[in-house]
């Protein structure tokens, strides 16, 4: 096996010359599942895209002996290491042709469910505002709980690799998700059942729904493209071609609903541009024409005139950002820089900076009252350490020194404590425990000590705080929010985030939206 591992490893730097070959190993295997052209059918995508958090050795690897809870074979009794070898090597080369996903494929890969003997209520018994769903990634499923009794009431199989948070509507019924591979899905939590797909993108970062529960906005790395679709079917209402004053092109890093501007904004990572694209101009103010591109208005498309886009020059690219409770600012960061932007959104110009000096994860920073000052707080993917920041100032009130650079911070309003994870580094078995009122740590958790744990997210009341313990044969460990001791542990596949439908819809202030 090991000699398999390094012959695969040691022949994949040869794969151009070898193209051909392997472009015949992949027609003759695995164009099945995997699809023309490399786009993903019932198997995922594999365009270089969409590998890009799969090691080359651990490619070898999936060809050689498949993957766990999932249909893919191992092919090492078929194919000799020096085939596997070229196989992995050519996935990760771009297609020959840049993949097109447009208004015809989209259309096309529509699916509607049957809805006969849907109710226009709850089928289970529980509070449906106090329903979480989690995510786990081992076997690609949903378990949706029970946020009072803490019990699964329902379990499903999803697309391939979901990410990012699933966004609900208002009254907390529909649900709207994206796996990387581009399937946006709207299922039906009253019925526990799906309602509609489409596939927005060839690799997409996330989806957000307007505040009237009218449009999801689809955001793609691939092709750049910003998709608009209608919430109640999911059918396309326009492509926008992400390109920026200066004719660039770029992908889209993020889109969220800023609901009292009536408006998604979107941060691009290639282009020194933040775009806000416009449902309600009632609400945001009217978009003029002339100060944006034909296509970004809307012209030549049968909803013209719907979703223009406003654009917001920037000095720096902006590739994540954070709102602030009133939707006034964004505060922006960019991988390649130490300082965040704050950027006005109604003068749309930076007015401020901020020290985010390790880079957060999107979506992963919260607020709360500190002496009298609404402070933000985030981790950072690349320091060992929480950044608090006054929003009024955008001075930075207090970096928090955690056990390692962390992914999320979440809390709740009924509760002194913010938990932050210590994902990336030696400690990520830890979750820590930060003080609201104090600022300094007040407490250090090891779920299971050796394992890592992850992405809290609390009850409706605030009561309990549901920790991931990230393993195959992992769990979701529940605690006790005011005594931080353990209550229950439901057994799960790698469970990674988890949504409750009441701190979603209430836009609770100790997580994301
Ligand atoms: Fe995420 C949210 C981007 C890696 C788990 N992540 C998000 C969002 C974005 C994002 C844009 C916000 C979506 C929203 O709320 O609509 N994530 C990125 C990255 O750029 C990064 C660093 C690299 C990448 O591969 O894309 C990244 N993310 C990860 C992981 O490795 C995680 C831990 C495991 C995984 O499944 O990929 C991960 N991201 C999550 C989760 C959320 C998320 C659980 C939703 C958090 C929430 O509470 O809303």
């Amino acid at each position: 096996m090991l000699r398999t591992l390094l012959l695969g490893l040691l022949l994949v730097p040869t794969v151009t010359l070898a193209a051909p070959v392997a472009e015949e190993l992949y027609q003759s295997n695995c164009v099945a599942c995997h699809g023309e052209n490399r786009l993903g059918a019932m198997a995922p995508a594999l365009l270089p895209e969409s590998l890009a958090r799969l090691k080359k050795t651990e490619a070898v690897d999936v060809i050689s002996n498949g993957r766990v809870a999932t249909q893919m074979p191992g092919f090492k009794d078929k194919l000799s290491a020096e085939q596997i070898g070229q196989l992995a090597g050519w996935i990760y080369q771009p297609a020959a042709q840049t993949p097109a996903w447009g208004e015809a494929e989209i259309r096309t890969s529509q699916i509607a469910f049957d809805k006969t003997g849907f109710q226009d209520k709850p089928v289970f018994n529980a509070d449906p505002m106090n329903i979480f769903l989690v995510v786990e990634a081992g076997d690609h499923h949903i378990s949706v709980l029970d946020g009072d009794k803490l019990e699964v009431i329902h379990r499903f199989p999803t697309r391939f690799a979901l990410h990012g948070g699933p966004k609900f509507t208002e009254e907390g019924r529909y649900v709207f998700w994206a796996s990387r591979d581009g399937w946006i899905t709207k299922y039906d939590l009253w019925n526990l059942k799906p309602v509609a797909e489409i596939r927005a993108g060839l690799n997409t970062r996330n989806v957000a729904v307007s505040s009237d529960g009218k449009t999801v906005m689809v955001a793609n790395y691939l092709p750049h493209t910003l998709v608009a679709l209608n919430a109640d079917d999911l059918s396309l209402i326009k492509v926008i071609p992400v390109i920026g004053q200066n004719g660039k092109s770029s992908r889209v890093s993020a889109v969220y609903d800023a609901r009292p501007r009536g408006s998604f904004i979107a941060a691009l990572k290639d282009i020194p541009e933040a775009w806000e694209i416009v449902y309600d101009e009632a609400k945001g103010g009217p978009v003029y024409r002339g100060l944006v591109h034909d296509w970004q208005y809307g012209e030549g498309n049968p909803e013209r005139g719907a979703l223009p886009v406003r654009i917001i020059p920037l000095d720096d690219i902006l590739d994540d950002f954070f709102f602030d409770p009133d939707y006034k600012f964004i505060i922006g960061a960019s991988r390649n820089a130490q300082k965040g932007q704050v950027v006005n959104l109604a003068i749309r110009r930076k007015v401020g900076e901020v020290d985010l000096p390790g880079l957060p994860h999107l979506g992963s920073g919260i607020t709360w009252e500190y002496q009298g000052h609404t402070v933000m707080a985030t981790p950072n993917l690349k320091e060992a350490l929480v950044s608090v920041i006054d929003m009024k100032t955008w001075q930075t009130v207090k970096e928090i020194k955690t056990l390692g650079p962390g992914f999320f911070l979440r809390s709740h309003e009924n509760t002194p404590y913010a938990w932050v994870d210590v994902f990336s580094g030696p400690n990520r078995d830890a979750m820590q425990v930060i003080d609201k009122r104090t600022l300094e740590l007040s407490a250090t958790l090891r779920p299971e000590p050796g394992k890592a744990s992850t992405h809290v997210e609390f009850d409706r009341y605030g009561k309990y705080a549901l920790v991931s313990l990230w393993e195959m044969d992992g769990a979701l460990i529940i605690y006790d929010a005011a005594t931080l001791k353990e209550i229950k542990r439901l057994p799960m596949k790698k469970p990674v985030g988890k949504y409750n439908v009441w701190n979603k819809t209430r836009l609770s202030s100790g997580t994301s939206h």
